[in-house]
């Protein structure tokens, strides 16, 4: 990794307010982050946590106006007008849901997909350059990096299998072809060790109970 992107690493920040939580969950299609998301939540309530679960692009109305936008959208979109859609959507969630969600005491966010699919879909895979998607996030809001990232890591071969067993229409990326998932794939890798600190890579070819199993003891031990 070169000088210049662990220099842009400088730029981000975490949240500070005691006792809120921020995490996200990446992974290509069909990972599990659904799955996973459905149990966090269970287990944060249950420690006494308001949770605010939240997915990207989308969770404000301005964002879902935007995430129809690009999921149906019938023409292929420039990689650089797709990033500012997504940027546009993050912004708007990070205003009018996340930053006044994390001040009140005890709460988690946990949002489905953040800033690493911008860094693996259209900086990676899209080919924009990791470089160029972590310099259009110097800026507030969208300098905010969760605390932690569960990276639910999964072959193209296990993706596949997946959305055959769910039968559900191709969107707009469902369509790529597999030259864009393996340099999607190497995008999520790239981006675990880029943040070691934050990023937790896990194997999500095992059983759900197994991947939730990682998750819950690593929750034990980076909650306040
Ligand atoms: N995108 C982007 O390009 N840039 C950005 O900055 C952002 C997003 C923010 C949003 O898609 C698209 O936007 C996405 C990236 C792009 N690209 N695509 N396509 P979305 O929100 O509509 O879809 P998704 O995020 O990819 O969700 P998904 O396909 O539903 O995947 P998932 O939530 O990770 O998986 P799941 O629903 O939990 O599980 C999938 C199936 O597998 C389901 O039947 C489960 O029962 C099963 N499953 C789950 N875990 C397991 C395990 N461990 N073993 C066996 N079976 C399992």
């Amino acid at each position: 990794m070169n000088n210049t992107i662990q220099n842009l690493k400088t730029f981000y920040r975490t949240p500070v307010t005691p006792e809120s939580f921020f995490i996200s969950l990446e992974g290509i299609e069909g990972s599990g982050k659904t799955t996973q998301i459905k149990h966090l939540e269970e287990i944060l309530k249950k420690k006494g946590y308001r949770v605010m679960t939240l997915r990207e692009p989308g969770g404000t109305e301005f964002g879902e106006k935007l995430r129809e936008a690009i999921l149906k959208s019938s023409m292929p979109l420039h990689p650089m007008a797709e990033c500012h859609l997504f940027l546009a959507s993050r912004a708007q969630l990070l205003k009018e849901k996340i930053l006044p969600f994390l001040l009140v005491p005890k709460s988690v966010v946990i949002l489905d997909r953040y800033i690493d699919s911008t860094l693996a879909y259209q900086g990676k895979a899209r080919k924009l350059g990791i470089q160029t998607v972590l310099e259009l996030h110097r800026h507030d809001p969208l300098n905010l990096l969760p605390h932690r990232t569960y990276f639910l890591d999964i072959s193209l071969e296990t993706s596949h299998e997946r959305q055959l067993k769910r039968g559900q229409e191709k969107d707009y990326f469902e369509s790529e072809k597999t030259e864009f998932y393996s340099n999607l794939i190497d995008g999520y890798r790239e981006m675990a060790n880029l943040f070691p600190e934050r990023i937790l890579k896990i194997d999500a070819s095992v059983s759900p109970e197994a991947v939730a199993k990682i998750i819950d003891e690593d929750l034990e031990k980076v909650l306040l």
